[in-house]
């Protein structure tokens, strides 16, 4: 099964051309009034691209069910294959993000395939959270944090390893996010446990080859209930400060709080040169890896002023890794993370409207009402043309869900690949 016929794609565009056209001449004008060039924003938003997690193109599951989907990907080649449908028909994921030992194959093998659809391999993500078939020593109560070294040891052997297949593969970053924690109070000593955490990431920092970097991933609680080692972005800041200049933090949206202010987080980090990345999803309760934006598109919007407010500043070394989380248990995933990259890029085509000047201005005088409608006549702007027309000047979909479903993909793959196991359990 190749990718989506291009006559196909093409057809589809040229059906949809000339009302894209009127609408983007529209919004030109209107952009325009507000001494905005909409050309410039729709290079910006055509250069932007996130990645794609592997994991998010199989159908998720919670710890009570999983209910699969047709056509579900047998392996990473086929997770491969659907991530680059996503990009084909996007242009906006020109990258996929692995997970070892769940993405564990022949690096050369990986490598071809994402050559055949166009993928480049963004950060690898370690798995010291679940124990792999026939490992020695159980992560049942932690991994880099472990009471007992030999565990630690191995947790830091899984990290180099994910480095060397990495470097096989072009990426140039390892993202570690670990279960380690407790679920009592009086369990495990907070102090002793991050002293163990933070010797075994030193060892996993000397194995970094001099051009990469490390993230790691903070999130308050689950798989411990009671304490987690790497908690917030206090602790993440605590540790990239520790494991030197190619540490930074990764901020997942899912992993704080109801009600915290995810942006000021952002802010913080950038001010002090340790944003490292992002997991982007979003959530109502929890670490809930629901899509991009479908909860809170206003928050999404505000983490993306920061970030163009700093791109803009030219914060010296701000780089950082945009990359999707998402758990689809309800939507095809192709759809899902098809519709989510599109959303960071609505945020950041929204971001880019901001009149920063003006805002300066506001914040200067203390006129909160109108610094507060400053980035709200940004967010309320309909940017759609703009991303429409990014993706049709590359030969990417004007309408991607709509010539997915057209084309028959989904039921074509299912033809091939056998239904998988549903039942109780599922993984992330
Ligand atoms: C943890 C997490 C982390 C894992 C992924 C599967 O909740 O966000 O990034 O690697 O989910
Ligand atoms: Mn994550
Ligand atoms: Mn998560």
């Amino acid at each position: 099964m190749s990718k989506i016929s291009t006559d196909m794609v093409g057809e589809a565009n040229s059906g949809r051309d000339k009302a894209l056209q009127a609408d983007y001449a529209a919004l030109g004008e209107h952009l325009d009034r507000r001494g905005i060039d909409i050309e410039k924003i729709t290079e910006k938003v055509a250069a932007y691209g996130v990645a794609v997690p592997s994991w998010g193109v199989g159908t998720g599951g919670t710890r009570f069910a999983r209910f699969p989907g047709p056509g579900e990907p047998r392996d990473i080649f086929d997770k491969l294959q659907d991530c680059g449908v996503i990009h084909q028909l996007t242009g906006a994921t020109p990258t996929v993000s692995l997970h070892i030992p769940w993405d564990k194959e022949d690096p050369k093998a990986l490598k071809a395939k994402g050559d055949e659809v166009g993928l480049g391999f963004d950060a690898m993500n370690s798995n010291t959270f679940s124990d792999a078939p026939g490992q020695a020593h159980s992560y049942k109560f932690g991994s880099l944090s472990h009471t007992d070294a030999a565990t630690r040891q191995q947790a830091i052997d899984h990290n180099i390893e994910c480095i060397e297949i990495g470097k096989a593969l072009g990426s140039k970053a390892l993202t570690v996010w670990v279960g380690d924690g407790s679920n009592f109070p009086g369990q495990a000593s907070f102090t002793a446990q991050f002293e163990r955490y933070l010797a075994s990431m030193k060892d996993v920092v000397k194995a970094l080859p001099s051009d990469w970097r490390i993230f790691t991933e903070h999130k308050m609680y689950e798989p411990a209930f009671y304490s987690t080692v790497v908690q917030d972005w206090g602790t993440n800041y605590m540790i990239a400060r520790e494991l030197g200049e190619q540490a930074f933090c990764l901020v997942d949206l899912g992993h704080h709080a109801p009600n915290v202010n995810i942006e000021m987080i952002v802010a913080r980090l950038i001010q002090f040169g340790k944003l490292g990345g992002f997991h982007f999803n979003d959530s109502k309760y929890g670490d809930d890896d629901l899509d991009t934006g479908s909860i809170d598109p206003y928050r999404l919007f505000l983490v993306f002023n920061e970030l163009v407010d700093a791109e803009q500043r030219g914060v010296k070394g701000f780089d950082p890794a945009h990359m999707l989380d998402q758990s689809h248990n309800v939507t095809d995933p192709i759809e899902s993370l098809m519709q989510s990259a599109m959303e960071v890029q609505r945020a950041y085509a929204q971001a880019l409207l901001v009149d920063r000047k003006a805002l300066a201005h506001h914040q200067q005088t203390n006129d909160a009402l109108m610094a507060s409608q400053t980035l709200k006549s940004a967010f309320r702007t309909d940017v759609e043309p703009i991303l429409a027309m990014a993706r049709r000047n590359k030969g990417a979909a004007i309408d991607p869900i709509g010539v997915y479903r057209r084309s028959g993909y989904r039921n074509a793959v299912a033809a091939i690949r056998p239904a998988s196991a549903g039942g109780s359990g599922g993984i992330v």
